[in-house]
C-alpha cells in the first residue's frame, strides 16, 4: 500500500503530519514532499511522472491561502486526489477552501474540511481499501472501537445527569 502526500510549504507540515501518522500507523508507505505548485512547479511535474509510475494508490495534497496544489496535481493524474485546504492566511483556510474545492468538471478533488487532514488519511485508507482486505478489516474493527467508545461517553453523560 503506497500513497503520496505533498504540502506547498513547510510551514504547512504542523498541520499534515497528523495524516502521515495515520496512514503509517496502518502500514502504508508513506511518500512526503513539500512542492509548491507556484513555487516549484517543474520538480511537483517531476514527482507526479513517478507517482503515476510507483505504485501509489492515493494523493493527498495539503495547502493554504491561493493553495493551486491540488488542481495542479489532479491535472497530471488520473489517481484519486485528497485536497486538504489549511489556515494561517487572514481569510483562515476559506480561500484555499474555495480555490480546492471549485475544480472544473473532469479534473476532481475530494476537498476535505480546512485542516482536515486526519479525515483526508481516513479517505485515503477507505479508497485503498477496495483493493486490500486487510485494511478494510482493520478499518471496520476501527470504526466497531469507536461506536463503542461513543456509546460509553454516552452513557457516562446519561448516568451524570440522571
Ligand atoms: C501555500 O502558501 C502553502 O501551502 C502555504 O500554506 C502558504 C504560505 O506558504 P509560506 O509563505 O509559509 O511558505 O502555497
Amino acid at each position: 500500500m503506497k500513497a503520496a502526500i505533498i504540502m506547498g510549504s513547510t510551514s504547512d507540515l504542523s498541520k499534515v503530519e497528523p495524516a502521515i501518522e495515520i496512514l503509517k500507523n496502518y502500514g502504508v508507505k508513506v511518500n512526503v514532499r513539500c512542492l509548491s505548485a507556484h513555487r516549484a512547479h517543474a520538480g511537483l511535474s517531476e514527482f507526479m511522472k513517478e507517482v503515476n509510475e510507483d505504485g501509489t494508490e492515493v494523493v493527498i495534497t495539503a495547502a493554504g491561502m491561493a493553495a493551486a496544489l491540488p488542481g495542479v496535481v489532479a491535472s497530471q493524474t488520473v489517481l484519486p486526489v485528497i485536497g486538504v485546504p489549511l489556515s494561517g492566511s487572514v481569510l483562515d483556510g476559506m480561500d484555499a477552501l474555495m480555490s480546492i474545492v471549485q475544480m472544473p468538471s473532469g479534473i476532481p478533488v475530494a476537498t476535505v474540511a480546512i485542516n482536515g487532514s486526519k479525515n483526508a488519511a481516513y479517505l485515503a485508507l477507505q479508497i485503498m481499501a477496495n483493493k486490500h482486505e486487510e485494511l478494510k478489516k482493520a478499518l471496520l474493527e476501527d470504526r466497531k472501537a469507536m461506536e463503542t467508545s461513543a456509546m460509553k461517553a454516552n452513557e457516562e453523560v446519561q448516568a451524570r445527569f440522571s
